[in-house]
């Protein structure tokens, strides 16, 4: 590699049209892979040309970015360096919500990517769910609030979805928005939906999510069987969840829109 492939973050900002700290922030919560040489950050081209055009990934590209620094220790098992990470940019300010959305999520996405063009084999991808579980496990107290919540929400993923994390990513969400989440996690009956919903206090919706394609046949069937016993809205979003047709075309009242946030702001506009 010549030194003309790396740049320095004054060069990056300006590539990327941000401030140089925001270019520094994309560094430290691993958004942005660099290496230190000195006192100085170095930022491969090819890195910084990746993030400059990434938008919202719906297909893997043909040759991935270089996986972000969480993402490498997920995928080698590196429990204690994923978390190293996670707690230097909380160090630096980051919320909990930001370490979501600007460092895991971001790391689940490059794992998926990288499987997708054969960067990384299965076996990789599950190793690295597993220390993605144990980070979720240990933030999860830093999204409890205080207080009676505003209502109860349940969620979890249908039969044959085996993606739980982001219901879990979901569910802490919507604690931090002072609801309480019931998490079915991932391959949930439509009869525990039901039951679960029909037995919840000061229940406000059912969120589905739905992360791989042809899950069709279970989420109407999980609406048909909440819908029996409860007369809440159920919502449903995620990966597989195009838009608002297809999440009305399912039987569904509502899409929780395209991120875990919207789906957070889709609750709560049930409240009001
Ligand atoms: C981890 C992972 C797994 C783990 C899951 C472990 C677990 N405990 O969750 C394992 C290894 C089991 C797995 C299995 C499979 N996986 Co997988 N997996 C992933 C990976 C890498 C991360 C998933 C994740 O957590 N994403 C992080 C979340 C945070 O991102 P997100 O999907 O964008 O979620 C956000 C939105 O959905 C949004 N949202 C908006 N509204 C709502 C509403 C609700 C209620 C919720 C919950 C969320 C939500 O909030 C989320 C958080 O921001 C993804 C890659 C990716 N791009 O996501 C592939 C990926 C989802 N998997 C994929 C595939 C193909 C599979 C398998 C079929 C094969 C395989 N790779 O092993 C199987 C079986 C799937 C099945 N039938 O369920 C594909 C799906 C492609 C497709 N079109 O279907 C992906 C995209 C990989 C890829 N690039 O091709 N997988």
């Amino acid at each position: 590699m010549t030194a003309t492939d790396r740049v320095g973050l004054r060069e990056a900002a300006e590539r990327l049209g941000v401030h140089y700290m925001t270019v520094y922030h994309y560094v430290r919560t691993g958004r942005l892979a660099a290496e230190r040489e000195g006192a100085t950050w170095l930022v491969e081209r090819a890195d910084l040309e990746a993030l400059a055009t990434s938008g919202t990934r719906s297909a893997a590209p043909e040759r991935p970015a270089r996986p972000t620094r969480l993402a490498q220790r997920m995928v080698r098992g590196d429990e204690a360096g994923a978390w190293a990470i996670v707690e230097g940019a909380m160090a630096s300010g980051a919320s909990p919500a930001a370490v979501y959305e600007d460092l895991l999520v971001p790391a689940l996405r490059s794992v998926g990517d990288r499987w997708a063009a054969g960067a990384i084999s299965i076996a990789d991808e599950h190793r690295a769910s597993v220390v993605a579980t144990r980070v979720i496990g240990r933030m999860g107290p830093r999204f409890a609030r205080r207080g009676r919540s505003r209502g109860t929400v349940v969620l979890g993923a249908p039969a044959g979805e085996s993606h739980a994390l982001p219901v879990a990513i979901v569910a802490d969400l919507l604690r931090a928005a002072h609801l309480e989440p019931i998490d079915l996690g991932a391959n949930a009956p439509a009869a525990s939906f039901a039951e679960t919903a029909a037995g919840a206090d000061r229940l406000v919706a059912v969120l589905l999510g739905v992360t791989a394609e042809g899950l069709e046949g279970a989420v109407r069937e999980t609406i048909g069987a909440v819908a029996h016993g409860v007369a809440v809205p159920v919502l449903v979003g995620g990966r597989a969840i195009r838009d608002r047709a297809h999440a009305l075309s399912l039987g569904a009242a509502g899409w929780t829109g395209p991120s875990a946030a919207s789906a957070v702001a889709a609750v709560e506009a049930l409240l009001v």
